[in-house]
């Protein structure tokens, strides 16, 4: 006889579980079958909280938004092909955004694969993934688990951040070894997010601009609020006066209160400014590409805080790059401006004033009163926005057109990192999949302000918010349609137009269907009680908002990027 009976031998699934744990992961989301059923069993065995989705997309942004939300990346598991094909769109997304996350994808034997033979759900998913995630590794020995997933949370969280595909083949995942082997392999990695601190040079060459400015301003973007270093970045603003302007999910930063919030002067800011720090955000198409008219079509000088040396010059010339994480690098930029003159009376006197002329003129509007089912974006939001503030730890999650941008205008945010929405790209469909992440991984309430379009992308996952009894209260801006609910048919027959769904919707059901709670809200104060209920008793609750159908504008603020039908000749 052999000995072979006395060797304890581990499993592939052992060493994933293992080696997940490692790294501090403790919520895997996801979707089972061939070949990560038992996987994931075991997971929970194991004492593993398992989430089950019912799309992959859904899981992906769940798992994404909580790695933006804690710095750990969320992990998400998927099947082979259409499975890892849905869950990279999330992947993707989470990438665009810069939130850590790891992919990884059970898949078909490479024999098969490789030859294109037709393996049941073949496909080269590493190939696939590649090009959507910031590293793309395959696992084909189960020896190598532990470095691979020490590598792929390494990847995930350092530099920029961003999601990580791990193909799991078919040869790893069938695969045994002696135990006392594998014990030998385990470990944890030290220090995964290294401080990155900035060349003293760069930040005596920002803090000389940042001197001379006469009107200096501070762009706060969502790389500012991953970094979570809160009470640095309000020192920051506080000691050197400067007023301040987050990007949308840079909200809460510093209170939308604060005197210094330059939010809702956004106009005149970006325009008159003359030197601009930047503080995690990129010179995308959200501002204008750093020129034109967003900036008054002149050359602001810049001050680029970012940890991806390449993000520097991407659109128009940086004056000062500072490149280093922001939480090294507003601590250096503190000590190098001690002392530093507080901003200009005039500039900051001008701010005030047209903050308050933006305040006033909206104030009204979140009142006004309409007919029942006739609710509007502004005082529907009106109502939302006064309970909010009384519940300030809420997570908000946002998405859709109108019901985005005017969400993002109204609801105030007063503590860092309580904004998810559609990000880099303006995507819908994180709504639902973000709002499971978010309240697992935060165990905070969640609030979804939802476009009834944009809900329509994950809404199946109410049957997981509710199958979980989590605290999320979705509200759909429900105005029967993409920007509007009742534009006519082009043609003139009877189909609907292609922004338009079924009138009168009733999506406060779908919830009741599955055990929650609906609740149907045609007026303000009806919209207003059905919130506080819902955030008292922290049932997964969907509230239909009934607004006019003909509220709402072609593609919410950014209507300039249509193309419109060239006339014919
Ligand atoms: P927003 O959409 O809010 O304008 P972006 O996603 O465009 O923000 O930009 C965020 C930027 O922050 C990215 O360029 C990213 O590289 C950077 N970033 C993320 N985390 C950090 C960090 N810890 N330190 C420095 N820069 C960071
Ligand atoms: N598909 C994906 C994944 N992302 C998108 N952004 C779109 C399609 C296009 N799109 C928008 O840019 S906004 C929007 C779509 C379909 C929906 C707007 O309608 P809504 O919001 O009901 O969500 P409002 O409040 O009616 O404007
Ligand atoms: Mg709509």
């Amino acid at each position: 006889m052999s000995n072979e009976k006395e060797v304890e031998l581990v499993d592939a699934f052992y060493m994933m579980i293992e080696s997940l744990k490692n790294n501090g992961i403790k919520n895997l989301y996801g979707i089972p079958g061939i070949p990560i059923t038992a996987l994931v069993r075991s997971w929970q065995a194991d004492g593993g909280k398992w989430f089950g989705f019912r799309h992959e997309t859904n899981a992906a942004m769940a798992a994404g938004v909580s790695g933006y939300l804690t710095g750990v990346p969320g992990v998400c598991i998927t099947t082979p092909a259409p499975g890892c094909l849905n869950g990279l769109a999330g992947a993707a997304n989470a990438t665009t955004n810069g939130w850590p996350m790891i992919l990884m994808s059970g898949a078909a034997g490479r024999r098969n694969t490789d030859l294109q033979q037709g393996a049941f759900e073949e496909m080269d998913q590493l190939w696939a993934a590649r090009q959507h995630v910031k590293a793309a590794f395959r696992v084909n020995n189960l020896r190598d688990f532990p470095v691979a997933i020490a590598r792929a949370y390494r990847t995930a969280v350092s530099g920029r951040p961003g999601a990580v595909y791990i193909d799991l083949s078919h040869e790893a995942l069938t695969g045994t070894m002696p135990a006392a082997d594998a014990a030998k392999l385990m470990f944890s990695p030290v220090d995964p997010t290294p401080k990155q601190p900035a060349d003293a040079a760069a930040i005596k060459r920002a803090a000389d601009l940042l001197k001379g400015a006469k009107k200096p301003l501070i762009l706060l973007g969502k790389g500012a609020a991953y970094a979570q270093c809160d009470a640095d970045i309000k020192a920051l603003v506080e000691e050197t006066g400067i007023p301040f302007l987050p990007m949308s999910m840079a909200k809460g930063l510093l209170s939308d209160n604060h005197p210094q919030n330059a939010g809702p002067a956004r106009s005149y800011v970006l325009p008159e400014c003359d030197v601009c720090l930047i503080l995690g955000a990129r010179l995308n198409w959200l501002l204008g590409n750093g020129s034109g008219p967003t900036w008054g079509n002149q050359l602001k000088k810049f001050i680029q805080v970012d940890i991806l040396p390449n993000e520097i010059d991407s659109n128009v010339p940086i004056a000062a790059p500072v490149v280093g994480d922001i939480a090294s690098v507003v601590g250096q930029l503190r000590a190098a401006l001690k002392g530093m003159p507080k901003a200009d009376a005039a500039w900051m006197g001008g701010i005030a004033e047209r903050v308050q002329g933006s305040k006033d003129k909206l104030a009204p509007t979140l009142k006004a009163q309409t007919a029942p089912g006739m609710m509007n974006y502004r005082n529907s939001l009106g109502a939302v926005r006064d309970v909010l503030a009384k519940n300030p730890n809420v997570v908000l999650v946002n998405e859709g057109a109108n019901a985005l941008d005017n969400g993002r205008m109204i609801i105030d945010q007063y503590l860092p990192r309580k904004r998810v929405d559609s990000g880099t790209w303006g995507i819908m469909g994180i709504g639902m999949g973000g709002s499971i992440g978010a309240a697992i991984s935060t165990g905070e309430p969640v609030v979804a302000i939802e476009g009834d379009s944009a809900f329509g992308f994950s809404g199946m996952e109410v049957e997981t918010m509710c199958r979980y009894n989590l605290p999320i209260t979705v509200i759909i801006m429900n105005n029967g349609g993409i920007y509007k609910g009742n534009e006519p048919n082009a043609g003139g027959y009877d189909d609907p137009s292609p922004t338009a769904f079924v009138p009168g919707a009733r999506y406060d059901m779908m919830a009741t269907a599955f055990g929650g709670v609906g609740v149907q809200a045609t007026t303000p104060e009806e919209l207003t009680a059905a919130l506080e209920a819902s955030l008292k008793s922290r049932k997964p609750t969907v509230i239909n908002a009934v607004l006019d159908p003909d509220s709402g504008v072609e593609s919410g603020r950014i209507s300039g990027l249509n193309i419109e039908r060239k006339k014919k000749a």
